[in-house]
């Protein structure tokens, strides 16, 4: 197929992984980046700003501290924030490097085309790039319906295009938060018990005498009230149980570390249910009381014994006998952790039920130290007419497909972007706000022919991330440090809300994606839906109905309201409704038996590496999110590439040593484009290799990104779909080393 458009590299025509300590975080939050420039100066020459922050999702709210002369000097967690509680995570407190990171997005860009044919961008007027947009969203709606124009996004510059998108008359978006992360968690749950698990996770940690941490590596993953809650946990004597094939930091914490063979989970896991029913060790009251289909569970798992487990799992057979007594001892006071990024083998969503199940088995949901109920404050909307009604939306994608999902689907979305698929509902054009695509969406063929298949694409961003290139205008969003946002609204113990501020002043010629997306709708007639001049008038007016004000947030930046539904926990034999189609807990679950998916988990045999070959698997790093900080200047520093974790038995086979570059490729010949470098660790199995995802940027503009480590997404060619809801599953992915330079090897053929 003919590239219509070219992939640009922004030119215009002008600590090891693993190191970080529970007790950083847990006594006075991270050290604090200071600028490096300026000298030192005290807090009564800085003037607060309350903020939270957007450099991941649990959204910790924040002051950031500026002095006399507008610059930012530091960012402090919000003492009376449940997200944060004052102590913010090495991302969070370098989340000002967002601001001051010089290859930022300065000027809207324009892709053009020179005489000899070669495509290249040039800087642009606010004005003529929003009028392209604009011009061109008008053109689709002519000749495809609104509906055809579609939009990825995640993170909170997602929200503003979505009401644009509304307005315009579309609902066809998709973030990969959903189908590319915790979308089967969310089907799980909410067949089970009726309820999601929220963000954050409504898993009451602090009061926990055991959390069941099954390929969540908290600590790594920075989740940053859940991982001081587990260090309090910790020091009050919590057995820890962590399965995961590698020695996570969650894993050196633990009592118990079950090293299970990748994509064996359910086999343990129907394996513990079996030995919580069969010694009786269940909860029997909560069971009998709230749960439907416990003989259907009994007899379902009557052969899934240890001894069953341990020839899929490597667990012996008494571990996973004592560790199922030791959740027994602390029930209900224990945790089976839902986990969040959850698409790894396709049945996730069955894994996610395995966990419910278990959840339910010992009692734990709605009880303290188990699973909490959660509540949020409801944020009225800005007064603005009715949306039009879309003829289709992201659900007609599917056709009947993923009947189960919540969300729009990602690679859905690609597909149906693509002619040749044939989709009814096909997307002509995208707007993308906040998600860096080519490094987040696995099947990256997949990619690039949705992206060289569209008419248009428009890009908003902070930074000239992966993504940039492949779009036709690009918008320089401001940082979160310089712009008012949604007010932040997530359930947690007690209801609250956060205001976002600017700190200063948009540097060079950003803008907040609040006035993006109102100066586009202005551009489309749609004025009614932006009744305002300055986002600050629809946060105030919000404030105001909620009883407080603009003016009182500035000052408190949270504010806690006292909870409208009831305790925390259930009461000893209350009476409860569950919002299932029985109304009870569902272990059997109804819904999935009537869509033909397997009412019960089973466990299925995934494909092995073949010879030579080892499992690719994939997390975070405490330091990092994603992509998106691997060019932050104050977290580069801390980490600046990831390395391949390499087992010393494999090691010593390929004769590979410690620092040594080698180039991976994968089951389907996909090779990295960079390098990276090997750690050997006995903390990984010798079946699998381990890689920090973000790294491996493209983009020569990222000055200290560009080049460094390699991207785990282009080994990810192989994905296993969920039929339930549609989730890439991405970790049945093998991978080879190759010691020489895969580039030369090819000039050596050439020649
Ligand atoms: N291979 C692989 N793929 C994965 C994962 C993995 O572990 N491995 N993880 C998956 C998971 S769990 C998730 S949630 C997704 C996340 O996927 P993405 O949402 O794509 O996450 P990031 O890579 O952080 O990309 C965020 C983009 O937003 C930009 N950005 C940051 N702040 C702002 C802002 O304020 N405004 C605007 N407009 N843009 C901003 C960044 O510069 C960056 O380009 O990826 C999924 N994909
Ligand atoms: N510092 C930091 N924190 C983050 C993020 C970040 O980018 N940086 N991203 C946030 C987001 S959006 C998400 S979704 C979460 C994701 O965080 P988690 O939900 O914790 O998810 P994963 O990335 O899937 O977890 C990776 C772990 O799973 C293990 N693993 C791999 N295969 C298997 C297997 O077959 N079985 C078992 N039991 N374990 C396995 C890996 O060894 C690794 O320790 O992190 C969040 N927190
Ligand atoms: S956990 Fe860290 S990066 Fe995420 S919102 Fe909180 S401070 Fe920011
Ligand atoms: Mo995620």
């Amino acid at each position: 197929m003919k590239t219509r458009r070219d992939f640009i590299k922004i030119s215009t025509a002008g600590a090891g992984a693993a190191a970080i300590s529970f007790k950083a975080l847990g006594s006075k939050g991270f050290g604090l980046f200071e600028s490096k420039t300026e000298g030192p100066v005290s807090d009564e020459d800085l003037t607060p700003y309350p903020t939270y922050c957007e450099v991941c999702f649990w959204k910790c709210a924040a002051w950031a501290y500026v002095d006399k002369n507008g610059t930012i000097r530091k960012v402090v967690g919000n003492k009376n924030d449940p997200h944060c509680n004052g102590r913010l995570c090495p991302r969070g407190t370098g989340g000002v490097g967002m601001v001051y990171d010089e290859d930022r997005l300065k000027t809207p860009l324009i892709r053009d085309t020179r005489k000899d044919g070669t495509q290249y961008f040039r800087e642009a007027t606010w004005d003529e790039a929003l009028n392209k947009v604009a011009d061109k969203m008008k053109e689709v709606k002519e000749k495809y319906g609104p509906e055809a124009f579609g939009l990825f996004n995640h993170g909170t510059p997602g929200g503003h295009f979505h009401h644009l998108l509304r307005a315009y008359g579309s609902e066809s978006n998709a973030e990969p938060a959903f189908a590319n992360c915790r979308g089967p968690r969310s089907s799980a749950y909410f067949s089970t018990f009726g309820a999601y698990v929220g963000s954050p996770e409504c898993t009451d940690i602090r009061d926990t005498k055991c959390l069941v941490l099954i390929g969540s590596h908290l600590g790594e993953n920075m989740h940053n009230s859940q991982v001081q809650e587990m260090s309090d946990a910790i020091d009050n004597g919590a057995t820890i149980i962590t399965v995961d094939p590698r020695f996570s930091t969650a894993a050196a914490h633990s009592n118990h570390w079950l090293p299970i063979k990748p994509s064996t989970d359910i086999a343990l896991l129907m394996a513990w249910i079996h030995v919580l029913i069969y010694e009786g060790l269940y909860d029997k009251d909560y069971v009998e009381q709230y749960t439907f289909g416990l003989d259907y569970l009994k007899d379902h798992v009557k052969n899934m014994t240890p001894e069953w487990a341990y020839g899929i799992t490597t667990i012996e057979p008494e571990e996973i006998r004592r560790t199922a007594r030791a959740m027994a001892d602390a029930a209900p006071a224990v945790i089976i952790h839902p986990g969040r990024h959850v698409v790894w083998y396709g049945d996730d969503t069955q894994r996610g039920r395995a966990m419910a199940i278990l959840t339910a088995l010992l009692g734990s949901w709605g009880k303290r130290g188990g699973l909490y109920f959660p509540e949020g404050v409801s944020v009225p909307a800005y007064p603005h007419p009715h949306f039009p009604e879309p003829k289709w939306t992201w659900k007609d994608w599917n056709a009947g497909r993923y009947p189960l999902a919540t969300m729009g689907i990602t690679t859905e979305a690609l597909k149906a972007s693509i002619p040749r698929y044939n989709y009814k509902h096909q997307l002509k054009a995208w707007l993308v706000a906040g998600t860096n695509l080519p490094l987040s969406m696995p099947d990256k063929p997949l990619f690039k022919e949705a992206a060289d298949s569209v008419e248009f694409i428009a890009v908003m961003d902070t930074m000239p991330m992966d993504i940039t290139g492949y779009a036709d205008v690009i918008f320089p969003e401001a940082t979160y440090l310089e712009r008012y946002d949604v007010i932040r609204s997530a359930a947690n113990r007690e209801p609250n809300i956060a205001l976002r501020m600017p700190a200063i002043e948009p540097k060079y010629d950003s803008k907040p994606g609040w006035w993006i997306a109102k100066q586009i709708g202005e551009r489309l007639g749609l004025h009614d839906y932006f009744n305002y001049d300055d986002y600050s008038e629809v946060i105030d007016w919000q404030l105001k109905q909620l009883g407080t004000s603009l003016e009182e947030m500035k000052k408190i930046g949270v504010k806690k309201y006292p909870r409208k539904t009831g305790p925390l926990y259930l009461g000893d034999g209350e009476d409860y409704d569950f919002n299932t189609t029985t109304g009870k807990i569902e272990l059997y679950s109804v819904d999935f038996a009537d869509h033909g998916f397997d009412p019960i988990p089973n466990y299925t045999k995934h494909p092995e590496p073949p010879q030579n070959f080892y499992r690719l698997i994939y997390g975070r790093a405490p330091m990092h999110t994603f992509s998106r900080t691997s060019n932050n200047p104050h977290l580069s520093d801390l980490m600046s590439e990831n390395s391949v974790w390499v087992n010393p038995k494999v090691a010593d086979l390929w004769g590979l040593k410690n620092g040594q570059e080698v180039w991976l490729k994968n089951q389907d010949d996909a090779i990295t484009s960079f390098p990276v470098k090997v750690r050997v660790t006995e903390r990984i199995r010798w079946d699998s290799v381990y890689m920090v995802h973000g790294f491996g940027h493209k983009n020569k503009k990222l000055s200290r990104a560009f080049g460094k480590g390699a991207a785990d997404t282009e080994m990810i060619t192989n994905v296993a779909v969920d039929p339930i809801m549609g989730g890439t599953g991405m970790r049945g992915n093998f991978i080879t080393f190759l010691t020489e330079d895969p580039a030369l090897e090819e000039k050596e053929v050439k020649a």
